[in-house]
C-alpha cells in the first residue's frame, strides 16, 4: 500500500516525508523546478502488537507497513502546475491514496494561506481528472455510436463524474463513482482517498476548524519541522525531548495510523515464539482469504481459523485462560476477520 505526498510547492512535503520516515531527504528551500521523488517504507505503529510481543517474547516482531512517496514539486498557487500532466499522472497513478500537505507556517515572511493553497491543489487534481475524462468520454462516445461497441453504462458513469468535476468537486466524495470498478481502472486523482495535513507552527496560521472544507475531510494537524527534527534523533533522545516538551507519541504516528485506516485496512495478528506479527487486510475479508495473506498454502488448505480477540486475550491474561473461558472460537472460511483478531489457521495441504 502506497501513499503519495502532494501539495503546493514549499508546503513542507519533503519535511513531512522525513518526519514520517526518519529519512534525511534534502528539503528544498523552495527551489523551483527541483524534482526528486523519495520513497520509504514505514512501520504502522500498533501498541497492541508491542504488548503481544512483550508477552510472547518472539525472535521477531513484524509490524504492518505502508509506503510513502514524496513526488517532489507539483503546483504553485499563482502559476498552477509546474510539471506536465503526464508527469504528475505517472507519479501518482500507482498510489492508493494521497497525503495533501498544506503550509500553515510563515515562509520567508510570507504568511500562511492554507485556505487558498488547499483549494489550489484540490483544483489541480480536479482539472487533471477533467482533462483525462474528457478524452475518455469522447473516445467512448465514438466507439458506441460508430463501432457499436463500448459500454453505455460506463459512458453514463463517466458523464456523471464529469458533472461532479465540472462543479468543482472531488470524485472521492462520491463513493458510488470513486469505488465503481469501471471507474477505478482510470485511477482518477481526485477519486483517491486523501488526508489533509495541516503543517503548522505555533501562533501562526489557521486551525483545522477555521478552514472551509467538506465536512468529511480527514485532517491531521502537526508541526512538520519539529517532527522531522525529532525523527532524526535517536529514539532515547527523542523520548527525552518529548517528555521535556510535554509531547505524547509522535504526531506522525497518528498520520500513519490514519493512512492505514484511510486505505480501508485493519490488522489481524499471529503470535508465537518465532514471530509476533500484524497482517494488514481489507476490512470485511473472509477468514480463508485472510489466511492467504500469510501463505497461499494456508488459503488452499484452509480448514478452520482459531480466533481470539486481542481484548479477550488481554482480559483473560493468557491464551489458555481465554480458552477455558470459552473465548477462543473456531470459525469457518466465511468468517469476517475483525481488527485485532488473533488467528491460528488450521490447514491441510
Ligand atoms: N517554520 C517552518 N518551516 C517549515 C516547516 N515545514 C517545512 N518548512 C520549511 O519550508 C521550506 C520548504 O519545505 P520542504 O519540505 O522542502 O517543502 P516541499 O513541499 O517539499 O517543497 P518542494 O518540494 O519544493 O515543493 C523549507 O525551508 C522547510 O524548512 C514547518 O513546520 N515550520
Ligand atoms: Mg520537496
Amino acid at each position: 500500500m502506497k501513499l503519495g505526498i502532494v501539495g503546493i510547492s514549499g508546503s513542507g512535503k519533503t519535511t513531512i516525508f522525513n518526519a514520517l520516515t526518519g529519512s534525511v531527504a534534502e528539503v528544498s528551500a523552495y527551489q523551483k523546478g527541483k524534482r526528486e521523488s523519495n520513497l520509504a517504507v514505514v512501520k504502522v505503529p500498533d501498541s497492541r502488537l508491542d504488548r503481544l510481543s512483550s508477552i510472547y517474547n518472539p525472535q521477531k516482531t513484524i509490524h504492518a507497513q505502508v509506503q510513502y512517496v514524496d513526488i517532489g514539486e507539483t503546483v504553485s498557487p499563482a502559476e498552477g502546475r509546474e510539471s506536465s500532466i503526464d508527469e504528475l499522472l505517472k507519479l501518482l497513478h500507482p498510489v492508493d491514496a494521497l497525503v495533501h500537505v498544506v503550509r500553515n507556517f510563515d515562509r520567508s515572511g510570507e504568511p500562511p494561506r492554507p485556505q487558498r493553497d488547499l483549494e489550489a491543489m484540490e483544483s489541480e487534481l480536479i482539472l487533471t481528472d477533467l482533462i483525462i475524462l474528457e478524452k475518455k468520454v469522447e473516445r467512448l462516445e465514438k466507439e458506441i455510436t460508430k463501432a457499436k461497441k463500448g459500454n453505455p453504462e460506463e459512458l453514463e458513469l463517466l458523464e456523471k463524474a464529469k458533472g461532479i468535476l465540472e462543479g468543482g468537486d472531488a470524485l472521492r466524495r462520491y463513493s458510488e463513482i470513486a469505488q465503481s470498478p469501471m471507474i477505478k481502472g482510470y485511477a482518477f486523482l481526485s477519486a483517491k482517498p486523501c488526508i489533509v495535513v495541516l503543517n503548522t507552527e505555533d501562533d501562526v496560521g489557521l486551525g483545522v476548524t477555521d478552514l472551509r472544507t467538506p465536512n468529511d475531510t480527514v485532517f491531521v494537524e502537526l508541526k512538520g519541522r519539529l517532527e522531522m527534527e525529532l525523527a532524526q534523533l535517536s529514539p532515547e533522545e527523542a523520548e527525552l525531548f518529548r517528555e521535556d516538551m510535554g509531547l505524547e507519541e509522535p504526531a506522525t504516528f497518528r498520520l500513519i495510523k490514519e493512512s492505514h485506516q484511510l486505505l480501508g485496512l485493519i490488522s489481524f495478528f499471529t503470535v508465537g515464539k518465532d514471530e509476533v506479527r500484524a497482517w494488514p487486510i481489507r476490512k470485511d475479508t473472509p477468514a480463508q482469504q485472510a489466511a492467504g495473506a500469510i501463505h497461499s498454502d494456508l488459503e488452499k488448505g484452509f480448514i478452520r481459523a482459531e480466533v481470539v480477540s486481542y481484548d479477550d486475550l488481554m482480559a483473560y491474561g493468557s491464551h489458555s485462560a481465554a480458552q477455558k473461558a470459552g473465548r477462543v472460537r473456531l470459525e469457518g472460511k466465511n468468517y469476517l476477520v475483525q481488527d485485532g483478531d488473533i488467528l491460528n489457521i488450521r490447514f491441510n495441504v
